[in-house]
């Protein structure tokens, strides 16, 4: 096991919260101590995350600038400490709670916010903010980091559920009731801080989504799994003048709509590395995810426990990734307990796409 500290509960989310900013005293009563040095109190918006000891917290890069540099709250075990995807951007204002950056190509936001109402409203507010905010354009990746999130929340729903709930009746009031066909790809993995972290990238270019057949789409999966499905396609191809960029959403070791080899991590890498076969020939990139096209290939390794790095490691080396690969190892839990691993990729450069 991951030696830190017991799991945030819900009730703990307001004490965090609150710590966090007033973060240079200890934490409240009855909250874990972490052996970190103290934090410098929070930016606005941008709560410093509470990291396992010995392990820097991924910082994801939008902006050049430290204002553009977001601290998502996942531990980074291995690999970049730093996601770099799109280049320094340039600022672009804000729209609701997020802060926005522009490339040429890409319009990037991001945004923290507590949960002092409620997880399913910051859910839902923060998804009516990238609405107004991408207007005009087409969203074409979300990453989601949602605290606590395999916990259940003050209804005793779990807070993915809660999160999926807030989420889906954002894109239904927005985009109506054929809302599926416009999902883009994402991920949403457990954070850290009392905080949900949610970035987006947005194109004029109309993009492409696709599904793995070897999976129900999870905008489809049966009301067993929660009140509202997930709102995410498994792929999105944004196409560009013969160079275009291709995104992974978060890939597990789900078949149908069934989580295969629960707590066995062997098994559901050979299970998340056959999604990824399946979903690479799907965007018409062949098996392997363009391991020799030339495309620059970013991936991100999520693991529910620590301990699974060396196998991990020694897997996906062998079967997945090249040496020019940029790849961030990270500790978070992910939408449903029985799953250890999870990961994503994101190419950009990708020439020579098929059908
Ligand atoms: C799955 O296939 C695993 O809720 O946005 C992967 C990618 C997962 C995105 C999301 C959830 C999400 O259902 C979990």
């Amino acid at each position: 096991m991951f030696p830190r500290f017991r799991p945030l509960k819900p009730a703990d989310l307001l004490l965090l919260d609150s710590w966090c900013m007033d973060s240079m005293t200890a934490p409240p009563d009855g909250l874990p101590r972490f052996r970190s040095p103290p934090y410098a109190p929070c930016q606005v918006n941008l709560p410093m995350s509470i990291c396992a000891a010995g392990f820097p917290p991924l910082r994801i890069a939008l902006g050049a600038n430290q204002a553009g540099v977001i601290d998502a709250g996942l531990p980074v075990l291995a690999g970049e400490p730093v996601e770099d995807l799109f280049g320094s951007a340039s600022p672009a204002g804000r729209m609701g709670a997020f802060t926005l950056f522009r490339t040429e190509r890409w319009l990037l936001g991001a945004a923290t916010v507590s949960l002092s109402g409620g997880l399913e409203e910051a859910s839902y507010r923060l998804y009516c903010d990238i609405f107004h905010a991408s207007l005009g354009r087409h969203l074409v990746r979300i990453w989601n980091y949602v605290p606590a999130i395999n916990e259940p929340g003050p209804a005793g729903l779990e807070n993915y559920r809660v999160f999926c709930r807030g989420r889906s009746f954002a894109f239904e009031q927005q985009y109506g009731s054929g809302f599926k066909a416009i999902l883009p790809s994402a991920s949403a993995v457990g954070s850290q801080p009392a905080a949900l972290t949610v970035v987006f990238a947005a194109s004029t270019v109309q993009p492409r989504h696709v599904e793995n057949p070897l999976q129900i789409p999870a905008y489809d999966y049966p009301g067993e799994y929660g009140p509202r499905p997930p709102s995410f396609s498994r792929a999105t191809l944004v196409p560009g003048l013969g160079r275009a960029t291709v995104f992974i959403s978060g890939t597990a070791a789900i078949r149908g709509h069934t989580a295969v080899a629960p707590h066995n991590t062997r098994e559901q890498l050979e299970c998340t590395l056959e999604n990824l076969r399946e979903i690479s020939s799907a965007c018409g990139l062949g098996p392997d995810l363009d391991r020799r096209g030339g495309s620059t290939r970013h991936f991100k390794v999520y693991l529910r426990r620590a301990a699974d790095l060396p196998l991990t490691v020694a897997t996906l080396d062998e079967r997945l990734l090249a040496s020019t690969d940029r790849v961030s190892y990270l500790q978070a839990d992910m939408c449903r307990a029985a799953l250890l691993v999870e990961i994503e990729a994101s190419l950009f450069g990708v020439t020579g796409l098929r059908g």
